[in-house]
C-alpha cells in the first residue's frame, strides 16, 4: 500500500518539443498540477514538434535513456506510474521496454500512448517497424490510449474518420486488447454527427463518452487526454470517471484555444484551466 502523506510518483518517458505544446511541456504542468510528482526521461529534444513546422532540430537522447533509469533503479526510486508517449525509433521502444520492466510492480500502472499519428497517417519520422515494436509495449500495458488512426495501424482495421459504430468500437477494442493491454481508451471517436469523445472497454465491457464536439483541430490534444487521464487514475476515479474528466477538460481546453484564435499548431491554451483541474481532482469533488 502506498503511504498516502507521500505525492504520488510517476515516471514518463516522451520527447521535449521546444514549441508547440505537446509531450513533456503538457505531461509535467498537468501531472503537477494534478498534484503528482512526474519524473522525465526525455527521449529527443526539438525546436518544435514534427506536425506543422518546417526545419525543426532534431537532438536524439537515445543513448541516455538506459543510463538515466539504471540511475534511477541504484537510487531504488519507485513510482505509482509509468507513462509512455512519443518515441523516436525503433531502438528507443526496446529500451523503454527494458525501463517498463525495471519499473512495473503487481500494483503500479503502465499507461502506453502509442503515439503514431493522427487524420488517418503516420507521423513524417514513423516507420513500420517503429509500429511493430509499438504493439509489444501496447502488450506491456494496463492502459493504452490510441486515437482512431492509431487504433487502426494497431489493430490493421480500416480508418473511419466518423461515423463509428458501436460494433466497429466493440471490434477494435477486442483487437487492441488482444495485442495484450488490459485496459483500451481509444479517442476521437465520433459515434453521430457533431459528437466526439473516447470509447474505453476494462475487459468486461465498452462504454462511450461523447458530448458536442467543438468545431476545431489542435496538436497536442492527445497528450492533453492522456496526462489527465492518467491523473484521475493515481487518484483512483475508475476508467469511465477518468475518461469524462479527461474528454471534458480537452474539450474545454480547445473552446478556449478556438476562442482565442490560437494557432492550430501551437496546441491548445490548456494553462487557465489548470487550477480548476487541479480543485476538481484534488478536492476528492465527484466527476
Ligand atoms: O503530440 C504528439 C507528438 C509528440 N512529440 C512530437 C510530435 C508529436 C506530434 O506531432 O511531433 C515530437
Amino acid at each position: 500500500m502506498r503511504d498516502k502523506n507521500r505525492p504520488l510518483q510517476a515516471a514518463t518517458v516522451n520527447d521535449i518539443s521546444g514549441f508547440g505544446r505537446c509531450s513533456l511541456t503538457v505531461s509535467l504542468p498537468v501531472l503537477s498540477a494534478m498534484g503528482v510528482h512526474l519524473s522525465c526521461i526525455p527521449t529527443a529534444v526539438l525546436s518544435t514538434h514534427t506536425g506543422g513546422f518546417q526545419g525543426y532540430t532534431f537532438r536524439d537522447l537515445t543513448q541516455d535513456i538506459r543510463p538515466f533509469f539504471e540511475h534511477w533503479k541504484k537510487e531504488g526510486f519507485e513510482f505509482d506510474a509509468l507513462y509512455t508517449g512519443y518515441l523516436g525509433s525503433a531502438e528507443q521502444i526496446d529500451l523503454v521496454s527494458d525501463f517498463l520492466t525495471a519499473f512495473q510492480t503487481d500494483t503500479n500502472i503502465t499507461l502506453v500512448d502509442p503515439v503514431m499519428g493522427d487524420h488517418g497517417k503516420l507521423y513524417s519520422l514513423y516507420t513500420p517497424e517503429m509500429a511493430k515494436g509499438m504493439k509489444r509495449l501496447c502488450a506491456r500495458a494496463d492502459v493504452i490510449v490510441p486515437n482512431m488512426t492509431e487504433g487502426a495501424y494497431l489493430t490493421g482495421m480500416e480508418f473511419k474518420a466518423h461515423g463509428h459504430s458501436e460494433e466497429y468500437l466493440s471490434e477494435m477494442c477486442q483487437r487492441l486488447m488482444s495485442l495484450g493491454a488490459k485496459n483500451v481508451v481509444i479517442t476521437g471517436v465520433s459515434p453521430a454527427p457533431g459528437l466526439v469523445g473516447a470509447a474505453c472497454h476494462d475487459g468486461k465491457k465498452m462504454e462511450i463518452y461523447a458530448p458536442e464536439r467543438v468545431n476545431a483541430q489542435y496538436d497536442g490534444t492527445g497528450d492533453v487526454f492522456a496526462s489527465v487521464l492518467l491523473g484521475a487514475l493515481l487518484h483512483e476515479k475508475s476508467l469511465l470517471s477518468s475518461v469524462k474528466l479527461a474528454a471534458d477538460f480537452t474539450r474545454e481546453c480547445i473552446a478556449r484555444s478556438l476562442k482565442n484564435n490560437v494557432n492550430p499548431h501551437h496546441g491548445v491554451d490548456f494553462e487557465m484551466g489548470l487550477w480548476q483541474l487541479g480543485k476538481t481532482i484534488l478536492d476528492e469533488g465527484e466527476i
